[in-house]
């Protein structure tokens, strides 16, 4: 399935500076930032530049260069905001099934509290 970006999402309005965000990090190819909507004491959500729909969008397509970059980006956020420590999660939602709202890839960065168990069970 080839993905079609929609350059209005929110995400990209972070991008183009017409959105204020609250930046933790920012490197050549990837910003990351605090979530609007926090869901534990830490809760970062780190976002390549590139117009990328979602995680496999970007894995393929990406370059080697921009996935580098996230990939450390990710590390650092991890180690600035002290969570080695004490653990943490990260989570990347996709599509539907995923129920993913905003559709640039962004993963989260959640930790400062325990978080359960990964997924509750439903039918
Ligand atoms: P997801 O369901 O994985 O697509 O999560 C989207 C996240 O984006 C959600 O946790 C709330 C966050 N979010 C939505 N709009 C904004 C915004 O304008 N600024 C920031 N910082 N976060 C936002």
């Amino acid at each position: 399935m080839a993905y079609t970006y929609d350059d209005q999402n929110i995400f990209a309005k972070i991008l183009r500076g017409e959105i204020p965000n609250a930046t933790v990090l920012e490197t050549e190819h990837t910003l990351a930032f605090r979530d609007i909507q926090p869901q534990a004491p830490v809760h970062v959500l780190v976002i390549p530049k590139g117009p990328y729909v979602c995680y496999d969008h970007f894995a393929r397509e990406a370059s080697d260069a921009e996935i580098v970059d996230f990939t450390r980006a990710v590390g650092e956020v991890v180690k600035a905001e002290g969570l080695q420590e004490g653990g943490y999660r990260i989570i990347s939602n996709a599509g539907e099934a995923g129920v993913q709202e905003v559709p640039h890839l962004h993963v989260h960065v959640l930790g400062g509290r325990v978080l359960g168990r990964m997924l509750q069970r439903a039918g």
